[in-house]
């Protein structure tokens, strides 16, 4: 299998960084007793081990080199056919209660899933390298920062945690040697990439992370949605502060006037795009910069929120990647760039759907199968990754490792809606707010695998990733919110909404500038809008829409509301709150009253 290699021998100096902290030498020493590896590889994440696992990998067929013209110092991985996506069905909350991950987690009784997974991992990686990588998770002198070491089998994963977080030393020194520090324990093993024995559990109690029999990154990066969301979520709450599915921006106006916004969109719902967005020419003078592009940790500071994002790198969805879509992101990953499952070109390129310029006349595609214009496989997976470090970003946030984080003005909540959902609408209140997060709905995609395209709740897109009991995490937004003195504005977006014809009703990208820059104006209290049963509309006379080429009638259908669909919506969240069982506080099913209460005023 392309993944799985055997194991390497260091020279001297490389794959040597023991850690002084006692509780994770007998930590590892544990899990080496258990899985048998060949020999122990501690990263440091420096420059020479990377070289030196990039030859390696490069020997053992991990990865692939690329034209070194046309995207230096990149590679290319395929991962197992079976491995392309999250596995939501096998990922697990393993807390001692079934209550305690609630109604939305597959769950598992802690003592049971470490028996079966020990049983699995029973020397799992006999004949392979255990590497041992400790990193951290937030800017380096955060006080929200927190510190994790992944165990691995994969050089892949080594290689991909370089790029995705803040890696070696740097965590050592934050860890320390104080044996009671709080770290994060991440076991990671590919087993036999066997689909039948792949599991991403989570011991939340326990800060610990098991995941066996994939080698796919939001399976195996154990740092992003395994410790920053699911453990993250349940360690937010617990200490009192966010750990969510957003990406962060600035947006500065030409006067020099900055806001910070958060948005919350489930996977592959253009996060990425939005978080680079370059502004239409018409407006001259604004600039979007980047925090984030996947998550969120805020805090409150002066009875605002505050945010950083924990992570180092990107991850994103390559199909449809062009420089009509997110220049930003094809400078961010014309080097320095781990991709996964794209097509590879006869001259050493890459090559996915929706790249700019004519497809290739042959490629080799995802699976390693010879390709052409005329077959009828995709060429690239539609979950084909990129991984590039956020340094590579040009429009990069300069507060970006700022540990106090960066304030936030508004946050928008949105997913993929064909029908129903306005282009945009604002909260009446905070708790307005968590209501339109709570019964957030998206058309699935191909990030977690599954059937494509089907309308599912997705409350704050948190869905696959909350740690803990959704109606606990409700509540625990409820109650953030009465320590906010200066909460953030709350906004639902949705730039998939289609007229009649089954076309998209706004063009999106770039152009969502205008929504930003109508939400910035509520921020600035100087916005018009008109109140709806639903929160605050704009009109189209609000939205800055000078040199759109877009029908004024579509403008009209897109910032609309059609109260039979609305019915239809109110009937989804009751459906929604019911299916939880009982979870759903008070001030939610309120909420709902309200809103339905006034679409008969
Ligand atoms: C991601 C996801 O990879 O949400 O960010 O699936
Ligand atoms: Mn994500």
């Amino acid at each position: 299998m392309r993944n799985i290699a055997p194991a390497i021998s260091p020279p001297a100096g490389i794959g040597d960084h023991k850690p002084a902290n006692q509780a994770v030498l007998d930590w590892v020493q544990d899990v080496a007793k258990l899985t048998q590896p060949e020999n122990i590889f501690w990263c440091d994440g420096s420059d020479c081990e990377n070289a030196f696992l990039i030859e390696q990998s490069l020997q053992q067929n991990v990865l692939i080199k690329l034209n070194e013209k046309k995207v230096p110092r990149s590679y290319l991985h395929r991962s197992n056919p079976n491995d392309v996506a999250r596995v939501e069905q096998f990922t697990f909350i393993c807390t001692p209660t079934k209550e305690e991950a609630g109604p939305t987690n597959n769950w598992s009784e802690p003592a049971e899933m470490y028996l079966k997974l020990q049983t699995m991992l029973k020397g799992a990686m006999r004949g392979r390298t255990m590497f041992v990588i400790p990193y951290i998770m937030g800017p380096a002198d955060s006080l929200l920062t927190k510190v994790g070491f992944e165990i691995t089998d994969s050089k892949y994963v080594v290689l991909s945690m370089r790029i995705m977080t803040r890696m070696g030393d740097v965590a050592i020194k934050r860890l320390g040697d104080d044996a009671n520090a709080e770290w994060n324990r991440g076991v990671h093993s590919l087993l036999d990439v066997d689909p039948t024995r792949r599991f991403i559990c989570h011991f939340p109690q326990d800060n610990a992370i098991i995941s066996v029999g994939s080698g796919y990154g939001g399976n195996v990066l154990l740092s992003k949605k395994c410790l920053a969301l699911r453990i993250g979520s349940y360690l937010a709450r617990k200490q009192g502060w966010l750990a969510e599915h957003m990406l962060i921006l600035g947006v500065e106006s030409p006067e020099g006037k900055k806001h910070y916004v958060a948005a919350a969109f489930p996977s592959a719902c253009g996060k990425t795009n939005f978080a680079m967005l370059i502004p239409p020419k018409h407006f001259a003078g604004w600039k979007v910069t980047t925090v984030g592009d996947d998550i969120a940790w805020m805090q409150i500071r002066d009875g605002r929120l505050s945010a950083v994002n924990p992570e180092n790198g990107y991850f994103g969805v390559v199909p449809g990647t062009s420089y009509k879509s997110n220049p930003n992101a094809m400078k961010s990953i014309e080097h320095d760039t781990l991709y996964t499952n794209v097509a590879l070109t006869d001259d050493g390129d890459v090559w996915w759907e929706g790249k700019d310029g004519a497809p290739p006349a042959h490629a080799i595609d995802w699976r390693g199968n010879d390709w052409t214009p005329d077959s009828k496989e995709k060429a690239a997976h539609p979950n084909s990754r990129f991984a590039t470090p956020m340094g590579n970003n040009p429009v990069l946030d300069p507060d970006v490792e700022k540990g106090e984080g960066v304030p936030i003005s508004a946050i928008i909540f949105g997913g993929r809606r064909s029908d129903t959902m306005p282009l945009v609408f604002q909260a009446f209140d905070w708790n307005h707010g968590v209501y339109l997060g709570a019964t957030m709905a998206s058309e699935t995609t191909a990030a977690a695998t599954g059937a494509v395209g089907q309308v599912r709740r997705d409350p704050m897109a948190m869905l696959p990733f909350c740690g803990y009991n959704i109606g606990d995490y409700f509540r625990h937004w409820i109650e953030i919110g009465k320590r906010l003195t200066n909460p953030p504005l709350i906004f639902n977006v949705n730039w998939f909404r289609k007229g009649k014809d089954g076309k998209f009703l706004w063009p999106g990208f770039g152009d969502n500038m205008r929504v930003l820059k109508w939400i910035i104006d509520r921020c600035e209290k100087s916005g018009g809008a008109v109140e709806s049963p639903i929160g605050w509309l704009p009109s189209p006379h609000d939205v800055d829409l000078a040199d759109l080429d877009v029908e004024h009638k579509c403008i009209v259908e897109i910032l609309g509301i059609d109260h039979e669909e609305w019915q239809k919506e109110l009937a989804g969240h009751q459906n929604f709150f019911e299916s939880l069982g009982g979870v759903v506080p008070e001030e939610l099913l309120k909420q709902r009253e309200q809103l339905a209460a006034r679409f008969k005023q």
